[in-house]
């Protein structure tokens, strides 16, 4: 006899009004979630550094999915920073895969979860079946064991926790460091005095568009509310999600430990890091708007990866940013348009202190 396999059903959180809000021009009024969950299946005791984006991405994605979740985790911080000898911060069960298999063992899961429930060996519901794996993982290593999750459509929720780099191992450069960002693998000097030069992969629109039938997300750590609404939309979609999450890193990118959800917004105010949705029944991208448009130099200036750049990679990055602009279906105001041009960002190469002292990344 077949058992039926029965599916959760997340509720969403309220996020009516919140892009309108008026006490704050910014809007930021829209990341005030009074229903957080008290549920906290990541808890506290992890041993991440201090303000790391990754950390945060996982405990708003657990406190949306709720108890009932299995995680697998490929090698990377969040494997090696959360989990010693016999100790992790997980209230519900993780595993750790190769950092090239996050994606079959997660299919593998998946369907041993329906198959015991089937044959009434598990006694439902299906449970929320979760991979977290970082931007090395999802991007590089383990990219194809990701896609063939998603290809076969697999129930589960593939997720890239994204901090541009391959940070456990040293911060070394992986397909996702944006332009320009200095990493160990590439630093800056006379020869390349841009750090690393080429565009970052767009892996989102890689995944959507490569797997047309899966439910795709770009979210941050920015915007809390949108973050788990979207990781509770792709757990409630039957078959594969997949959600690309910005996640800054504190060791890598060198800044104020406090400003880890600051530039979760910021990196979308300055068209660095489009927020979408794509839905696999109609096949269309809904992409958010922000209230607030900044030069890219807003965003940059925090960071001391980017301390080393020269006005012509700022006017490159904006160009790009003001593409990205285009492409979700904003205007580009002049003033943006104007940083295309190096001699706008002249001051920076006359004033030695004008952007972030570089310490190095790392250190
Ligand atoms: C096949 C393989 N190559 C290299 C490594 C070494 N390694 C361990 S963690 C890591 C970094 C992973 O980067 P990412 O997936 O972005 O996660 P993060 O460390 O940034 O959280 C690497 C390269 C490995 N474990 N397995
Ligand atoms: S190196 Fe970066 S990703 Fe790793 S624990 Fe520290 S802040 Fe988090
Ligand atoms: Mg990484």
């Amino acid at each position: 006899m077949a058992y039926e396999v029965v599916r959760h059903n997340l509720p969403l959180f309220d996020e009516e009004g919140r892009g309108a809000a008026t006490d704050d021009e910014a809007g930021r009024d829209r990341h005030y979630l009074p229903d957080f969950p008290e549920e906290d299946p990541y808890a506290a005791g992890h041993r991440t550094c201090a303000g790391c984006g990754p950390a945060i991405q996982y405990r708003w994605v657990l406190k949306a999915a709720g108890e009932d979740s299995v995680l697998a985790g490929p090698t990377g911080c969040m494997y090696v920073a959360n989990s010693t000898y016999l100790c992790t911060p997980y209230t519900v069960p993780w595993a750790h895969t190769p950092i090239a298999s996050g994606g079959s063992f997660t299919s593998g899961m998946a369907a041993a979860y329906e198959a015991m429930i089937r044959k009434g060996r598990h006694p439902g519901p299906y449970p929320n079946i979760i991979v977290m794996a970082g931007d090395g993982s999802a991007s590089d290593i383990g990219l194809g064991s990701i896609s063939g999750g998603l290809y076969r459509n697999h129930d589960a929720l593939f997720v890239c926790y994204d901090n541009e780099c391959y940070a456990n191992t040293g911060i070394q450069t992986s397909p996702t460091t944006p332009y320009a960002g200095m990493t160990t693998f590439t630093p800056f000097g006379k020869a390349i005095p841009e750090g690393k030069k080429l565009p970052p992969k767009n892996l989102a629109k890689m995944m959507a568009e490569g797997h047309p039938h899966c439910y795709v997300a770009t979210t941050t750590v920015g915007y809390p509310v949108d973050l788990m609404n979207k990781t509770r939309k792709g757990l409630n979609h039957v078959g594969a999600g997949f959600l690309h999450c910005y996640t800054p890193c504190q060791k890598g990118w060198v800044y104020q430990t406090s400003m880890t959800v600051e530039l979760g917004r910021r990196v979308v105010e300055a068209g660095l890091f489009p927020v979408w949705e794509y839905d696999p029944a109609t096949r269309e991208y809904r992409y958010f708007h922000p209230p607030v448009q900044r030069p890219v130099t807003d965003y940059l200036a925090m960071q001391g990866r980017f301390g080393h750049l020269l006005p012509e990679h700022i006017a490159a990055l904006q160009r790009g940013a003001n593409q990205n602009w285009r492409d979700i279906g904003m205007d580009v105001p002049a003033s943006l348009r104007d940083g295309e041009d190096p001699g706008h960002h002249k001051r920076l190469a006359e004033e030695t202190y004008s952007m972030p002292l570089n310490r190095g990344v790392g250190a």
